[in-house]
């Protein structure tokens, strides 16, 4: 019976009464099946020597286990001296005939390995030497590591090593969809347990781990590249149509650039910039704009500028590599760009186009947007290649041709010349001018018409102003001039003075393709006649005819709604005079002198083209925001009924006797040179900040001094 008293059958020898024993019990041959170290665990009972009278000197407590290896079964004919010990075996527990009694036995287990094995089988052999001992159980075994996967990587069932301490080394294979990293391995103890894993695996592009597999990306889902990370979803405007992908191609009309990582959301080329606002200046254009509303969802967006230029008489060509674009014409980074040397009186048609990194993947062409200007007026370019024929002791013929830019009829060739000291060497303008000075010469002209004359000539003047009066209808007249603009373009924002014909006030003007401008509005009151209309319109359609920097700029006009108005810039810092006494000390003599330069540069504008302003004063000069001093105030009527400081002459008329020359004032004698006079005041009422001609000098007084 064993410990559960079930009955058993048992080896046993009890020969303690006798001595020298030596009893042999041996196994059958068994198969080393791949076990390199090999365990016996033994179970059985040992009779205590000491319950036992009478057997001392013969009675043992302990037996001896051996083994065999071969590499099959050779039977009976082993001898003892061949076994190889593997252990004396004593119990831990041993039993007493009281024990006995009561049926119950103490079984001892004990285990012992044995290794290595290299034979392809043993026998076991338990040898007695006088012991009291019932052998239950012999149970053989051997050790192996369990296969495994671990860290993506299985490994397979090993059987352990050959001795209590040694290490099997195992490599790892990757599971499916998965691709080595740094090399798998792990190691089988002794017991069977595995040890310490290196290395590892990581899932393919297009798979994501889960529970020690590699699973697909599912379908709108990728992995672009082998590693720990998850599937993602495909960026915005790309898809995945099979599970598995490694990276999601672009929705129609979408594109990725060369160097955008496959994580990049998809993007297309930006629409036209928006806005585009052209100021014209004499040849040249400033062209800015806004950006796209679309910018096709990136943020590297260039711009590009074409250009053609369209005569009348054909067809529109080509004209981007000829003019000057500042910075260049494609790649702008900034929406902007200036086109300089464009020909003068020319329409132009400009193409701006917004691009990005995908533009050129695009089948479609880029939007445009367009803006057409007409170049203006301007001088023209350098006189290059001066050739010299017939020089003689005191004569020289010279010969050029037409510069590359006429920019317009050409009146006339200036011819300067300087004594030349040595080679090389020439006298400065200034310092040495003794024989130096200028000539004209019209264009086609030959030796006879040139003319040379020393000191500086004026030149005849191209245009003349003319007088609005020579027409009937003022409103038709001032279209002839004056360009009409809408009154929903304007906007009202305050009252800022009162003129003669209403108020004057400021404004906001938004004209197509411009930027939003500050003007001045001068309004026509309500109920006025028309002898009013004509007079208020009379100023417009003068103004309109002036193009200097010194002279204040009309707008345009409104006389299709009503209230009727003339708009000009708007000038900052309002009237000199006024201007001049908020600032009583705070300039420079060379920045009053500046303020009347700028006077006198408007003025002699105005006398070139023929115009005799009669009114000139300080209270008529208009200063903006940069301190430039503009003549303002061209109303014909105006000298004789609307200036405060006109009074009434003995002749009837209504002049600023104060501003005004002696003969203007005896006997209405006006001219470029009584505006000089009025300059001249001018120039003191600048100089003394804005005091009044003559102080408190009566008209009359002034008038008699
Ligand atoms: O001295 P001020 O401020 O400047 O007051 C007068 C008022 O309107 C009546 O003429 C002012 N004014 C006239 N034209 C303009 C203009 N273009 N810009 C600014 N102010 C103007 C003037």
């Amino acid at each position: 019976m064993d410990e559960y008293f079930s009955p058993i059958h048992t080896y046993q020898v009890c020969n303690v009464m006798s001595p020298s024993q030596n009893n042999w019990l041996r196994t059958s041959w068994i198969p080393r099946e791949g076990a390199r170290r090999i365990y016996i665990e033994l179970k059985f009972t040992l009779r205590d020597c000491n319950s036992m009278p009478g057997v001392l000197g013969t009675c043992k407590e302990t037996f001896n286990m051996y083994y065999y290896e071969s590499d099959r079964d050779v039977g009976s004919s082993i001898r003892e001296n061949q076994f190889i010990k593997i252990d004396t075996i004593a119990a831990d527990e041993s039993f007493t005939g009281v024990d006995l009694g009561v049926r119950r036995l103490k079984l001892n287990t004990e285990v012992r390995g044995v290794g290595p094995l290299n034979r392809r089988g043993f026998y076991l052999a338990f040898q007695d030497i006088g012991a009291c001992i019932a052998l239950t159980s012999v149970r053989v075994y051997y050790k192996h590591c369990v296969g495994v996967s671990r860290n993506l990587a299985v490994f397979t069932d090993v059987v352990t090593g050959a001795d209590s301490s040694s290490l099997v080394e195992v490599r790892g294979q990757c599971v499916d969809h998965a691709e080595e990293r740094d090399t798998p391995k792990m190691y089988c103890s002794a017991e069977g347990e595995w040890l310490v894993p290196i290395g590892r695996c990581v899932c393919s592009a297009g798979f994501e781990e889960h529970r020690e597999s590699c699973e697909p990306c599912e379908v709108g889902f990728y992995k672009p590249a082998a590693g720990d990370g998850v599937c993602g979803k495909c960026p915005q405007h790309s898809h995945s149509e099979t599970r598995a992908a490694v990276s999601c191609p672009c929705d129609s009309n979408y594109y990725r650039a060369a160097d955008d990582p496959p994580a990049a959301v998809c993007s297309r080329p930006p629409s036209a910039p928006v806005n585009v606002i052209s100021s014209v200046n004499g040849t040249s254009v400033v062209l800015e704009w806004d950006r796209p509303l679309d910018t096709g969802g990136r943020s590297d967006l260039q711009y590009g500028v074409l250009c053609q230029k369209c005569s009348v008489e054909g067809p529109c060509e080509d004209c981007t590599a000829s003019p000057g674009f500042i910075p260049r014409h494609t790649g702008l980074m900034e929406p902007r760009v200036t086109v300089l040397n464009l020909v003068a009186h020319t329409n132009y048609s400009f193409c701006i186009l917004a691009t990005n990194a995908v533009t050129h993947l695009s089948n479609e062409a880029s939007p445009c947007a367009i803006v057409n200007i007409t170049t203006n007026q301007a001088a023209p370019s350098e006189v290059l290649a001066i050739r010299q024929e017939n020089t003689s002791q005191n004569s020289v013929i010279l010969l050029w041709h037409e510069p590359n830019q006429p920019n317009g009829v050409i009146l006339e060739y200036d011819v300067k010349y300087y004594e030349k000291i040595q080679e090389g060497n020439y006298k400065s303008d200034n310092m040495y001018c003794i024989h130096c000075g200028y000539s004209k010469a019209f264009q086609d002209s030959d030796e006879e018409k040139m003319h040379y004359q020393n000191g500086h000539v004026s030149f005849p003047d191209a245009r003349f102003y003319i007088d609005p009066h020579t027409y009937e209808d003022p409103c038709q007249t001032v279209h002839e001039f004056a360009r009409e603009i809408e009154a929903s373009r304007i906007k009202i924002e305050k009252i800022i003075g009162s003129g003669e014909f209403g108020e004057v006030c400021y404004g906001r003007m938004r004209l197509p393709g411009k930027r939003d401008a500050a003007v001045a509005l001068k309004t026509l009151k309500a109920g006025y006649t028309e002898k009013q209309k004509k007079d208020f319109l009379a100023e417009a359609s003068i103004m309109a005819q002036f193009d200097h920097p010194n002279v204040i700029h009309l707008e345009g006009v409104v006389t299709r709604s009503k209230p009727v108005m003339i708009i000009t810039e708007y000038m900052e810092n309002g009237s000199l005079d006024a201007f001049l006494r908020r600032h009583d000390g705070q300039f420079t003599i060379i920045q009053l002198v500046g303020l009347l330069r700028g006077i006198a540069a408007g003025m002699t504008y105005l006398s070139d083209l023929g115009y005799i302003h009669r009114d000139l004063a300080a209270r008529n000069i208009l200063v903006n925001s940069n301190f430039v001093c503009k003549v303002s105030d061209f109303g014909l009527s105006r000298v004789l009924e609307d200036d405060p400081d006109a009074a009434y002459t003995t002749s009837g008329g209504k002049i600023p006797i104060r501003w005004t020359a002696p003969e203007a004032i005896a006997y209405r004698k006006f001219s470029s040179a009584s505006d000089v006079w009025s300059y001249g005041i001018v120039m003191w009422e600048v100089m003394s900040y804005g005091e009044r001609p003559y102080w408190n000098l009566t008209n009359r007084d002034v008038s008699m001094v």
